[in-house]
């Protein structure tokens, strides 16, 4: 992309309305435009990597076996009465009546619908285990939506569900959505712990949210100081290995590490030596349930097992929230220039800045890095722009991208482009060649 052609509306000025950093930053990098409280448009930059996240997530999800579908945001209140929720869930869901008088509600989550789709269509244990997922805008009409897209009223959240036919069957879908999880927060550059939390409106008593550790995040957390050493890695797991995937669960959560719900003082000073124990902020990104027959059950989805009896399947549900992860992401990782993209999710994969615009040498040296990074599959930001060098270097650094070429006629001249981390701040003088050489295998691509 060359910047010339794009539509980057960055902010020279710190938004009035921005609390924390991912949120001040989002705006000044002009990745998203508040439309209403707590509901936002996501601009080219936002939204480009809203859907890395999202492709980092279905291949994590098709990766464990779990299968893609897609429900709608409005739904009927019906199924809601008959799970008992529609009265339970309260304010937080935004009601509405349609033309003919019926009541609809905007999804807050789908438990209901899909369990809807499951007794419609799944008779037999011999077509378990099942696990539906989708990526699907949510509301939620919360009381005070604040810090961005952290806490928004509409945000954007992988839901999956699995269905089972036994306890143990559901547990083993916890402990691989928990594997999955550990995998795909970890694609995204993120070290997310799961901690021992409350299960709220979706019910049931087995349920871990993961947590990043940020000043801002709005829970309290608790925990053992030796989890944050723990990296799952590029671990190959069989996610039909029911004992390998029981293992990496008991690796991950059986040290001490709840949020303020669950916290008690007492078992944390047994559990933990002083020196280790540990109180602080997280921001969640995610949430894994069991919770058996709660859905299943009053909606009457129920298999023939193997001896011919007709029982109510066990279920959980599993959240990640996609839209608060590009704010999640911000707070762990930026300097007071501004964000600093893991590789893994970043929007361009290399910012290619022109010191002198209209310079001969420098267009077409620009122009060859822009082709030659293109070619091998990569996606380039060209600053192109009739704009001073620091103007350009300032909204790079802004936008965040973690590698930065930089072109001028005086480096030509001695054969040199300058590769710049924007992590380290670190410059390297090279040619243009070994400069698209180290940036094709930075993202494991081959350049010719
Ligand atoms: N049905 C289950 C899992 S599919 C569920 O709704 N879980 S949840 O309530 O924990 O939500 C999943 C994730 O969505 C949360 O972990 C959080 O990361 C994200 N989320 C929840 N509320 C908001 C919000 N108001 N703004 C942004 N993200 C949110």
């Amino acid at each position: 992309m060359r910047l010339s052609r794009y539509f980057l509306p960055v902010l020279k000025e710190n938004p009035a309305e921005a609390q924390i950093v991912s949120h001040r930053y989002m705006l000044r990098a002009g990745m998203i435009k508040q439309a209403a409280a707590g509901i936002y448009s996501w601009l080219p930059l936002g939204f480009k990597v809203l859907r890395k996240l999202e492709n980092i997530i279905h291949e994590e999800q098709i990766r464990a076996g779990h299968i893609p579908i897609q429900m709608p945001i409005l739904q009927s209140a019906e199924l809601w009465r008959e799970s008992g929720r529609y009265d339970d869930y309260g304010e937080e869901m935004l009601r509405m009546k349609d033309r003919h008088g019926r009541d609809m509600l905007y999804t807050p989550t789908a438990e209901e619908l899909v369990t809807d789709i499951f007794r419609a269509h799944v008779n037999s244990y011999r077509e378990l285990p099942l696990t539906l997922y989708q990526i699907q805008w949510k509301f939620r009409d919360e009381i005070r939506p604040r810090f961005g897209v952290m806490r928004g009223r509409e945000f954007l959240m992988k839901d999956g569900y699995n269905f089972d036919l036994t306890k143990e069957d559901a547990l083993h879908a916890y402990n691989r959505h928990l594997v999955s999880y550990l995998r795909t927060y970890e694609r995204m550059g993120l070290q997310a712990i799961p901690m021992r939390a409350d299960s709220g409106p979706i019910g049931g008593d087995d349920t871990h949210e993961f947590l990043v550790l940020a000043e801002t995040g709005e829970s309290e957390v608790f925990y053992d100081s030796a989890i944050t050493d723990l990296r799952f890695g590029n671990r190959d797991i069989d996610y039909d290995d029911r004992a390998a995937c029981a293992a990496v669960l008991e690796e991950f959560t059986s040290r001490y590490a709840r949020t303020d719900e669950t916290h008690v003082e007492a078992e944390f000073h047994a559990q933990v030596p002083e020196a280790r124990r540990r109180q602080a902020r997280g921001i969640e990104v995610g949430q894994i349930f069991y919770f058996g027959t709660k859905y299943s059950e009053p909606m009457g989805a129920t298999v023939v097992n193997e001896k011919g009896e007709r029982v109510p399947v066990h279920m959980g549900s599993h959240g990640i929230g996609v839209s608060r992860l590009v704010g999640a992401i911000i707070e762990a990782s930026h300097d007071d220039r501004g964000i600093i993209w893991p590789e893994g999710v970043t929007p361009f994969h290399c910012g290619i800045v022109n010191l002198k615009q209209g310079d001969a040498a420098a267009d077409a040296a620009c122009e060859s890095l822009y082709g030659a990074l293109t070619a091998i599959g990569l996606e380039p930001l060209y600053d192109d722009r009739d704009e001073r060098a620091g103007a350009k270097f300032a909204t790079m650094d802004l936008i965040g991208l973690p590698w930065r070429i930089t072109v001028g006629p005086r480096g030509l001249r001695s054969g040199v482009v300058e590769l710049t981390s924007r992590r380290t701040g670190e410059s390297e003088a090279l040619r243009p060649e070994e400069a698209v050489e180290r940036v094709a295998r930075i993202y494991g691509k081959a350049a010719d």
